[in-house]
């Protein structure tokens, strides 16, 4: 039997979830093209709808205001067919995701894409440290059940070509009704 409410929405929501830097927007975009899913970017939301209560000095981010985006998105969400990328998780409603997708990637990897994003050293100190103790891992199985969560590597190109496969295929797999 498939969990995390299978069967309720015609389309299923999926979460991509990971340290800054490991692939989310990457890997959602390609999904969303393969899928004809919605990709939300949860950032880009927050700055455009202004769902923040300012900005923080000390982490070099919008301070998200976590009702105003539930809010937001709540319609959506049970409409389905929404892919959700955002480097949290633990405040989304549990019922919204059918698939949790952390994605991971080597320590040197993340240090050279935040490198070329101009974070600064704090900032990439605090997101190696949060990738090699796995944090947003742990929230994922702390926040969801265990058998919609997966990690999946996200170094190469190749990986993500391989990811949004397996991806497309079970979102294909979705709506196919079982035999009776
Ligand atoms: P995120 O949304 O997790 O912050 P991103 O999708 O913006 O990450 O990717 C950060 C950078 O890394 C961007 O320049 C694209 C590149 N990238 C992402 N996934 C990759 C992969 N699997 N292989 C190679 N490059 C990748």
């Amino acid at each position: 039997m498939a969990g995390g409410g299978e069967g309720r929405r015609k389309k299923p929501n999926i979460l991509i979830t990971g340290t800054p830097g490991t692939g989310k927007t990457t890997m959602a975009t390609a999904l969303a093209d393969s899928t004809q899913l919605r990709h939300i970017n949860i950032g880009d939301l927050v700055r455009e709808k202004n769902l923040h209560d300012g900005w923080d000095e000390e982490f070099e981010c919008h301070v998200i205001n976590e009702d105003l985006v539930c809010d937001e998105l709540e319609d959506a969400m049970d409409e389905g067919g929404n892919i959700v990328d955002y480097h949290g998780c633990d405040f989304f409603p549990e019922r919204w995701f059918d698939r949790v997708v952390v994605l991971q990637v080597e320590n040197s990897v993340l240090f050279d894409r935040l490198t070329k994003r101009g974070y600064s050293q704090t900032k990439i100190t605090n997101n190696i440290e949060c990738e090699i103790f796995g944090v947003l891992l742990e929230e994922a199985k702390e926040s969801y059940p265990e058998q919609i969560v997966v990690a999946l590597q996200s170094n190469t190109i190749e990986d993500v070509a391989r990811n949004v496969e397996t991806l497309s295929e079970w979102v294909r797999n979705w709506s196919v009704p079982l035999p009776v």
